[in-house]
């Protein structure tokens, strides 16, 4: 890499998100906001993974009566629908996770899709013996964060039921919380002191008592270590969690002509992206479906120069879609292996041999059925 390249904008976002990722590993931050656990929820099986993207690998697992597989906020995919009564997704013990030591300055938020206002709505939050930890969600239609045995923080937020709302709850280092509805702030409510620190399990769609299971769907979980501002929350909101601080979409590097040297192209896409070489519909799993959509796209060995982006088979960063980009897919080998390794049990990512045999074949299947037009 030349320091030219270096100097390349986009570039410097991935650096930037890469460093973010490195250093959400090491416990030093001065007052940063650090993403510490980020749930897209994608799934569509309620056997798989509930995956944590923050890098941290804060993987969950469905419980209950769940349905992975229901329509997501609007722009975010899948989401998961919780029945109000069992449903929930089992995050982990607070005392291993280290959300258990959040009593203050932090910051969490979802997407959420309430059905039912008679009851509690938690959204994220850990069990509430010994009185430690904290959960939030709705009352009523309001937006409530509480801190257990210490403090109800009820903020009016005017929600509906069977809409689709972003909510964002800051609880600051005063332990002042600050309320967040579509972006917008809408309110603080104060108090004297922190929450305690708990080893207590932390859970999406539940937390406390069962009567206060989610009744309804939740996309885009996320936990914040520090207090984002109203900015960042929006970003969010509207660029994705990743995105938080006003990056452009990550995936858009690929295409912008500033990652062309192979191995730092495969290391940004799996250790950014957390996907493969050839993963052109970014659902993070390389297989037969990017194939469809990349011949779909009609621009394989086509005459007009620099014409395709990744999303069209341009897998190499080229700018052309050609047999340079099976190359680059078949060295990097993820073909379907599923998501990648710690993205899922390591069980899942095995036989690489007859994978690649299969690459070559479908490939070459793919382009002697296109050409043939
Ligand atoms: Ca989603
Ligand atoms: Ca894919
Ligand atoms: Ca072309
Ligand atoms: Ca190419």
């Amino acid at each position: 890499m030349t320091l030219q390249s270096l100097r390349q904008g986009k570039l410097r976002i991935w650096l930037a998100i890469l460093a973010g990722l490195v250093f959400a590993t090491t416990p030093t931050l001065l007052n940063a906001q650090e993403l510490l656990g980020y749930w897209p929820l994608e799934e569509t099986d309620e056997g798989a993974d509930v995956l944590d993207l923050s890098g941290n690998g804060f993987h969950g697992s469905f419980e209950g009566d769940v349905d992975p597989n229901v329509e997501g906020a609007p722009g975010f995919g899948s989401g998961a629908f919780f029945d109000g009564v069992t449903g929930q997704v089992y995050i982990g013990p607070g005392d291993e996770n280290g959300f258990g030591d959040l009593t203050e300055d932090f910051t969490v938020m979802a997407w959420i899709n309430p059905e039912n206002f008679g009851h509690k709505n938690r959204v994220f939050g850990s069990a509430p013996h010994g009185g430690a930890g904290f959960g939030w969600g709705t009352v009523g239609d309001q937006l409530e964060l509480t801190t257990w045995g210490i403090k109800d923080y009820d903020q009016g937020a005017s929600l509906e039921e069977e809409e689709w709302a972003h909510a964002a709850i800051v609880l600051d280092d005063d332990f002042e919380a600050h309320f967040y509805l579509n972006g917008e702030f809408i309110g603080s409510q104060p108090h004297p002191s922190p929450g305690n620190p708990t080893a207590n399990d932390f859970y999406i769609g539940f937390a406390c008592c069962d009567a206060e299971h989610f009744e309804g769907r939740i996309d885009e979980v996320a936990l914040f270590s520090g207090q984002l501002t109203e900015e960042q929350i929006k970003n969010a909101m509207t660029l994705g969690v990743l995105n938080f601080d006003g990056n452009v979409d990550p995936w858009a590097v690929l295409d912008d002509g500033s990652l062309t040297d192979p191995t730092e192209r495969a290391n940004y896409i799996h250790d950014v992206l957390h996907s493969w070489v050839g993963d052109s519909n970014k659902d993070r799993e390389f297989n037969s479906s990017d194939f469809v959509q990349v011949f779909a796209a009609g621009e394989y060995e086509d005459a007009i120069p620099s014409n395709s982006t990744w999303e069209e088979g341009d897998w190499n960063g080229d700018h052309d879609f050609d047999s340079s980009d099976f190359v680059a897919a078949f060295t990097d080998g993820g073909y379907e292996l599923g998501m990648r390794p710690g993205m899922r049990p390591a069980a899942a990512a095995a036989v690489p041999e007859p994978a690649s045999i299969q690459l070559i074949s479908i490939a070459l299947i793919g382009l002697f059925r296109f050409r043939r037009k």
